[in-house]
C-alpha cells in the first residue's frame, strides 16, 4: 500500500507501481470502446495428423501438412504455414508466426468486425461477435485441391 502522495506536472510520467488495497479502488479499467490488438501465435509442429497420400508404387501414406488460421469474423485475415512436405508419420515443423489484428471491447468479451455490406456500400456495419481462433490443418495437393484434415476451434477463455 502506497502512503507517499504522487505530484506529476504536465508532461511528466511516473514508472514507481502503485499498490492499493483490495477492494479500495476498482483498479481494472472500463473499455467502452473497442481497442486494438494483435494476437500472436507461433506454429512449432504438428503431430498424430491424418495421413491422406498414398503413394501408388509403393503404397506408402504422407501428408504435406499446412496450418490455416483466422479469427472468426476476419475470414479474410486468413493465414498459414508453409507446407511440411511428405510427412510420413503426421509429424510436421513449421516455427511459423501467425500475427492477427484485431479490435476487442474487453467490457463485453467480444470482437468487433466493421465491414461493408458490399462494394457498393458507402456505411460500414459493425458487428460483435464472441473471440474465437480457428485453426485448420490441410494437406496440400499439387493437381488436385487441398483435402482437409482437422480443426479446433478455441474460444476467448483459452487464448486471449
Ligand atoms: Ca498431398
Amino acid at each position: 500500500f502506497n502512503t507517499i502522495p504522487i505530484y506529476l506536472k504536465p508532461g511528466q510520467f511516473n514508472t514507481r507501481p502503485i499498490y492499493f488495497k483490495p477492494g479500495q479502488f476498482n483498479t481494472r479499467p472500463i473499455y467502452l470502446k473497442p481497442g486494438q490488438f494483435e494476437l500472436r501465435i507461433v506454429i512449432w509442429n504438428t503431430e498424430d495428423v491424418i495421413l491422406e497420400d498414398t503413394n501408388i508404387l509403393t503404397g506408402t501414406q504422407s501428408s504435406d501438412i499446412y496450418v490455416k488460421g483466422w479469427l472468426k469474423g476476419f475470414e479474410d485475415d486468413r493465414q498459414e504455414t508453409d507446407v511440411h512436405y511428405n510427412s510420413l508419420t503426421g509429424e510436421g515443423n513449421f516455427n511459423w508466426r501467425l500475427v492477427f489484428p484485431f479490435n476487442y471491447l474487453p467490457a463485453e468479451k467480444v470482437v468487433v468486425v466493421s465491414k461493408r455490406g458490399s462494394i457498393f456500400s458507402l456505411d460500414k456495419t459493425e458487428q460483435k461477435l464472441p473471440a474465437m481462433l480457428v485453426m485448420q490443418v490441410w494437406d496440400f495437393d499439387r493437381l488436385s485441391s487441398d483435402d482437409f484434415l482437422g480443426k479446433r476451434e478455441k474460444e476467448r477463455d483459452s487464448c486471449f
